[in-house]
């Protein structure tokens, strides 16, 4: 994956998050898209000051191509909870304090959500993909995909990242962490998101 040729697409995937740049990578694998993540290529991370999903993944995205000179593909994404006006929202990985701790955002989650009956629980995961042809590009690609579930009373299971073990999948009756990774991919909203751009990507070659 170090070399492009006239058939792929170098660009740098600007995201620190273990979890979401595996299954990029999955999402990627044949796509014609060869991918080096921002880390290997000494890139800061961006702070994420934006207001909307769409502005954070920009910034992200932005901050990446102006580090590498590459094209760059940027997520911003998050849980929005019914029962709690939409929180943690665009605050998902900050929920509960600037490290992105995920077991602390976990725990937080169910507490806030500790009286609230099944039916109330409510919730989507949302995800923003924004794709950069340079820094300075005025027109990026922009797809979102978003999934539908509810918040369980406790964990369940050991794949995935973030809120997944909490993440109820009701056409599977399980938890996104119990899901198989393959499986999670077609469903998500960064499945989602990922296929919208990379049919665009089509469109706009053929
Ligand atoms: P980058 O900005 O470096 O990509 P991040 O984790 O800070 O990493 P975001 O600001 O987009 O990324 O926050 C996304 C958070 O939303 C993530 O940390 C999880 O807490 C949650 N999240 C997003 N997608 C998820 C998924 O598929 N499964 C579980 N939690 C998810």
């Amino acid at each position: 994956m170090t070399t492009s040729t006239n058939k792929t697409r170098r660009i740098v995937l600007a995201s620190g998050n273990a979890g979401k740049l595996r299954e990029f990578s999955a999402l990627l694998a044949g796509s014609g898209f060869e991918f080096v993540r921002q880390s290997d290529l000494h890139v800061p991370e961006a702070d994420e000051t934006g207001l909307t999903f769409v502005e954070n993944a920009i910034i992200k995205a932005r901050n990446a191509a102006e580090h590498t000179g590459l094209p760059a593909l940027a997520d911003d994404s998050g849980l929005e909870v019914d029962a709690l006006a939409g929180e943690p929202g665009i605050y998902s990985s900050r929920y509960a304090g600037p490290g992105g701790d995920n077991g602390a955002n976990v725990i937080k989650l169910l507490a806030a959500l500790k009286d609230v009956p099944h039916a109330e629980r409510t919730a989507r995961f949302r995800c923003l993909i924004v794709y950069l042809r340079h820094a300075a590009d005025p027109t990026p690609l922009i797809c979102q995909g978003t999934w539908e579930g509810h918040i369980l009373d406790a964990p369940r299971g050991n794949g995935g990242f973030g809120y997944d073990p909490v993440f109820l999948v009701p056409s599977y009756e399980c938890s996104a962490a119990e899901l198989p990774a393959k499986i999670k991919n077609q469903l998500s909203h960064r499945g989602q998101a990922m296929t919208a751009l990379l049919s665009a990507f089509s469109a706009a070659r053929s």
